[in-house]
């Protein structure tokens, strides 16, 4: 049954048999003091704010028996995946791989690389590790949505304008139809979240449609 969801540019034709929500790097590293996008300068206290909202987009999906993938940005203990034009940017004291006060920096496995206790994963999930920024690139992602016939994405997590934008265009590129939930995403930087949803959504939804969580709710409840 398609579910017409009010969104911008237009309703979203939502089929809940087709669709997965994607949890974009829900991480200690980004979202807590002491892990790597504190390292970059930011303050990291912006993101915290969407925390009950990204968890109860999970319950959502938890609640329809809807597949659920998360992701974390992260890299081998040894680097190999990490390639020096990403590790050598700037002049951070601090760089991938370096040790902070939650481990080694954007390192697989580290107590800071994990997801926030109030949106991890539960037995049966999707998670994906990805090197870049974009959850496609060098993942298993596409086989994993495309074996359960998912062909709709709907977007949370941090940052819009980085990971969760960079995910949604490659998931446009693959013919993934892509949703944003606007509430449940934020940004480092305020302007930099509201220029990213008005690039995905301008132009006839060249990359894809936003509504908050609330019109999703209502919609599927
Ligand atoms: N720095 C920043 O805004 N983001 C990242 O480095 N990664 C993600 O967005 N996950």
């Amino acid at each position: 049954m398609i579910i017409n969801v009010p969104a911008a540019p237009f309703p979203y034709a939502f089929d809940p048999e087709h669709s997965a929500l994607v949890v974009i790097d829900m991480q200690r590293d980004f979202v807590e003091c002491g892990g790597f996008g504190e390292a970059l300068g930011n303050d990291v206290t912006r993101l915290q704010a969407i925390v009950p909202t990204v968890a109860a987009l999970i319950a959502l999906f938890r609640a329809k028996g809807l597949p659920i993938l998360h992701t974390r940005e992260s890299h081998l203990p040894d680097l190999s995946d990490c390639p020096p034009a990403k590790r050598n940017r700037g002049v951070a004291n601090l760089r991938i791989g370096d040790t902070g006060a939650m481990g080694r920096l954007l390192v697989r496995g580290e107590p800071g690389n994990s997801i926030i206790a109030e949106c991890a994963p539960m037995p049966g999930e999707m998670v994906i590790d990805k090197p870049g920024k974009g959850m496609f690139y060098a993942t298993e992602s596409d086989s994993m949505l495309r074996s359960r016939g998912i062909s709709q994405l709907i977007f949370a997590g941090v940052t819009t304008e980085v990971c969760v934008q960079t995910s949604m265009r490659e998931a446009n590129d693959r013919g993934y139809e892509c949703l944003l939930i606007t509430d449940a995403t934020e940004s480092y930087f305020e302007q930099f979240k509201a220029a990213a949803i008005d690039m995905i959504t301008a132009q006839s939804g060249i990359v894809g449609w936003a509504t908050p969580f609330r019109e999703l709710e209502a919609s599927v409840t």
